[in-house]
């Protein structure tokens, strides 16, 4: 059995470019169970459909496996219908955030034969080996599929409660010397993940993968850690947790076992305000952590109260002044703006705390109602969205991306961007 693997080409917009560690994590369980696999990083490798059209007649998989994000997910629907006109007899599975957003809709669009929502490396093996093997998918758990006309949703699979179990990430059949982030200039650079879950249900995010919260050991995270020193010289480590310090014994465990190796690398974390202290901090520094993101969103706490962010004015001041005291390590702060309920004067307060803070880079972004977020059914209930866009969207009703945001009678999209603007220029 060969299982093709790809990543589909994504907005211009992203600067750098990013490992897809879903799917080498699901590259490297089949390895693990023998199974021939390829991973296609689109807009890593600068591959264009052509050169995935030839790909896919070379290598000639059984089984071609999608990832996708809400803002692919058009482009994965292309791909699955390209393999399929090369072969039709080809497997086209597809899963990541916007299919465990709407995994049953998904499967209305015709390419895709079966949807795997949610975190996937139990269920993707199983429907590969049941395949191998030509049995039937009634029996496996996690798996969305067409059975004549009807859409089949089995029950759903439990999640990898120990994460040490996984295999790392196949590195060696991603393209790592494609990888760079702005961020870490001309380092040799990658990224890492060390928990899955998030407990909070903060009001624009569309977490995915599971209110359960679950992390990797210590010696498990910096095991990979020298893994990717020692094969990949990798000098610079973004660890994309949600929040990397939601455990504070684990974060500096991490940072004694990172000193005790002698592995010498720069890294970043993002995590919350309300999640950091003295000591680990110190730590971190220690440890060689650059620098940290922290969402601090709003400079109006009735704003981060509508975000239920869980939030509060006072421990964002009390987050920077702590990692300031520590030095050595900048601060990122990311802003949202235009959040329902927001005015103009809730904007000025956002403004002018990033501007008052001594933090060392800031990013606005427009507030945007993401799929799944209670932001956007939010949106629906109220009335403020005429139409369900997201699920037409993923019905394959459109043939463009929807970019929800809230404008009220103060502002409206041109007035959110002309604010950004101004925002970034005063706090440069
Ligand atoms: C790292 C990251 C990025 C990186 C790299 C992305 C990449 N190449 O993976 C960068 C910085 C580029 C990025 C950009 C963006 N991101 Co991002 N990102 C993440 C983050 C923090 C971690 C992803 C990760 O590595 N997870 C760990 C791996 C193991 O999990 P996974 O990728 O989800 O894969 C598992 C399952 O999803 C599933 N699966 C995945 N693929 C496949 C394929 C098949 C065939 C199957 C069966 C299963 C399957 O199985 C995997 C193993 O269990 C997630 C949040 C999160 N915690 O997951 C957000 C997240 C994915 N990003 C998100 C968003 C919104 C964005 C941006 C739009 C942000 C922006 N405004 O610019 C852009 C969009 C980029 C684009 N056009 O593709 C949202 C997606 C929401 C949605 N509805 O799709 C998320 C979920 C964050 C959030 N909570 O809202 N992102
Ligand atoms: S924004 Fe961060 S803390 Fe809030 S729900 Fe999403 S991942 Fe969790």
């Amino acid at each position: 059995m060969k299982v093709a693997l790809i990543n589909p080409k994504q907005m211009d917009t992203i600067n750098g470019r990013y490992p897809h560690l879903g799917i080498g994590s699901l590259a490297s369980i089949l390895e693990k169970n023998n199974i021939e696999v390829k991973i296609w990083d689109m807009p890593v490798s600068e591959l264009n459909e052509e050169d995935i059209s030839n790909m896919l007649q070379d290598y000639d998989p059984e089984i071609v496996g999608i990832t996708s994000n809400s803002f692919t997910f058009l482009e994965a629907k292309k791909l699955a219908g390209l393999s399929k006109s090369i072969n039709p007899d080809v497997l086209t599975i597809v899963g990541g955030p916007h299919i465990s957003i709407y995994p049953v809709e998904t499967l209305v669009n015709n390419e895709f034969d079966i949807a795997i929502p949610g975190e996937a490396e139990i269920s993707f093996l199983n429907v590969v080996q049941t395949l191998q093997n030509n049995k039937k998918l009634e029996d496996i758990r996690g798996v969305v599929y067409r059975n004549g006309s009807q859409i089949i949703k089995n029950s759903p699979e439990k999640l990898i409660s120990n994460l040490d179990n996984l295999p790392l990430p196949a590195r060696h059949l991603m393209p790592n010397d494609s990888y760079f982030s702005p961020i870490a200039h001309n380092d040799n650079y990658s990224i890492v993940t060390t928990v899955r879950g998030c407990p909070f249900k903060c009001f624009y995010c569309s977490s995915n993968n599971g209110k359960s919260f679950r992390m990797r050991s210590p010696s498990n995270v910096v095991d990979e850690i020298e893994f990717l020193i020692n094969e990949y010289d990798t000098e610079y480590i973004q660890f994309y947790d949600d929040s990397f310090s939601f455990n504070k014994n684990r974060v500096r465990e991490i940072c004694r076992q990172i000193k005790e190796r002698d592995l010498e690398f720069k890294w970043d974390v993002r995590t919350r305000v309300d999640m950091v202290d003295a000591k680990i901090l110190e730590d971190m520094e220690d440890a060689g952590c650059k620098r940290i993101r922290y969402g601090m969103e709003s400079g109006d706490q009735r704003i981060l109260d509508i975000m239920r962010k869980g939030i509060t004015l006072e421990q964002i001041n009390n987050a920077v002044d702590l990692t300031k005291e520590v030095g050595g390590m900048e601060i990122l702060a990311y802003f949202m703006i235009g959040t329902p309920g927001e005015t103009l004067e809730s904007i000025d307060k956002t403004i002018s705390l990033a501007q008052n803070l001594s933090v060392d880079h800031v990013r606005f972004n427009i507030t945007t109602a993401y799929p799944g977020t209670d932001m956007y059914k939010f949106g629906l209930e109220s009335g403020y969205f005429d139409q369900d866009y997201w699920l037409q969207y993923a019905r394959g009703e459109l043939d463009y991306i929807p970019d929800l945001i809230f404008e009220t009678e103060e502002y409206n999209r041109n007035d959110l961007e002309k604010i950004i603007k101004h925002a970034k220029e005063v706090c440069s």
